[in-house]
């Protein structure tokens, strides 16, 4: 306690909360100037070398970083004490080679999406001189991936489990894209082909298995970890937690402040399964279905708007319906993880550190 009887405990934990993520963001730079050396030294020009330093730079740092934070956390909570510097290095490299796919993942899906700003700036294909130039570039961050991976880890025994699981997730991810664009056509509105069962499908292979799975996974690796049921069970619950993270997504691409998220929604626009429009078509009246019908999915504002009309209003009301939601996920979610038998070498804190980073998230 202070003088003044306020507690310096949250302080505290703010202040280590930044110190991790600097740690982590100072290790970026690293990684960045040796795949800039490395093209370098292939001799390509000056204007390629420059155009790949912006590539990296403006789609790589400047997210939550959630997903890199989690690879380092996830390997310390396993070890049970502080990472030595090499330990730390190389848990962090890892960390921003799954920042590296989702900058991958970022940048081709805001074409796909037509969607305008991404962290609080233009999508990248829409930076001055970029364009379809953006295809290119997102290929370029998924090699740094392969090219990282073999540069720090080609002489560990678990290279192979790493590759396969940057590999393996990629294809989940490409399946979820896929299902989630074939869900979505832009010329024809059919709400009666969506449903929560399809929507379920979509947003584990889109976002559960690279957002949540792989960081741990890939952690668990690195950890020495061989036991495949230590695996299926960080599944049983990195699963849930990524469904549970998607449908945050869905319901922020309408209800989220665009400073908070750092981009404009495009969901109903783009006429998307998301979790919204299934949860509204539930508990529509039969006015309210016609509204949502005649406007979803047009490329139009004005339709936009009356569209989330629709969803804050009674019996809609997707505000009240989504804290339902949440609340029940996080019980959910907090049972699984409470029935997790540390005995077999898997530790709780894993899934509660990263329970807590999503949580009631705004952004
Ligand atoms: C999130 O969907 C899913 C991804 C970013 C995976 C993309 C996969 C590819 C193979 C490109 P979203 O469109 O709801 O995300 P956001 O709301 O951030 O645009
Ligand atoms: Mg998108
Ligand atoms: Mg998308
Ligand atoms: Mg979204």
């Amino acid at each position: 306690m202070t003088t003044n009887g306020t507690s310096t405990a949250p302080q505290t934990a703010a202040n280590d909360k930044a110190a991790r993520r600097k740690r982590f963001e100072d290790v970026f730079p690293i990684i960045a100037n040796e795949l800039l050396g490395y093209i370098r030294g292939e001799g390509m020009p000056k204007d390629a070398v420059e155009w790949y330093e912006k590539n990296l730079y403006h789609n790589t740092p400047g997210g939550k970083l959630n997903r890199g934070m989690s690879v380092v956390d996830t390997v310390e909570i396993l070890k049970g004490e502080a990472l030595t510097e090499d330990e730390y290095l190389k848990a962090a490299i890892l960390g921003w080679c799954v920042e590296l796919l989702q900058a991958y993942f970022l940048v081709a899906d805001d074409m796909m999406d037509a969607s305008l700003t991404r962290r609080g700036q233009p999508c990248w294909y829409k930076m001055p001189n970029v364009g379809n130039i953006a295809i290119n570039d997102a290929f370029m961050l998924e090699a740094a991936i392969y090219h990282l991976l073999k540069k720090h880890f080609r002489s560990e025994k678990y290279y192979v489990d790493l590759l396969e699981l940057f590999l393996e997730t990629t294809f989940q991810t490409e399946l979820g894209q896929l299902i989630d664009l074939l869900t979505a056509p832009e010329d024809h509105v059919d709400l009666s082909r969506f449903s929560l069962e399809k929507h379920h499908l979509i947003v584990v292979y889109k976002t559960a298995f690279y957002s949540f799975y792989l960081p741990v996974a890939l952690a668990m690796r690195m950890r020495g970890i061989e036991d495949e049921a230590a695996y299926k069970l960080a599944l049983s619950i990195l699963i849930p937690l990524g469904e549970y993270f998607q449908v945050q997504d869905d319901y922020l691409d309408c209800y989220g402040l665009p400073e908070h998220i750092g981009k404009i929604g495009t969901d109903i626009l783009d006429n998307k399964c998301s979790w919204n429009i299934n949860t509204a078509l539930s508990h529509a009246t039969p006015d309210q279905l016609s509204v949502l019908e005649s406007n979803y999915g047009r490329k139009d504002p004005v339709a936009e708007s009356r569209v989330k009309e629709v969803f804050s209003q009674e019996p809609i009301a997707l505000p009240r319906r989504f804290e339902t939601y949440e609340a029940e996920s996080y019980t959910k979610i907090t049972e699984l993880i409470e029935s997790v038998d540390e005995s077999g070498g898997m530790k709780r804190a894993v899934f509660t550190s990263f329970l807590n980073k999503v949580y009631k998230r705004s952004k």
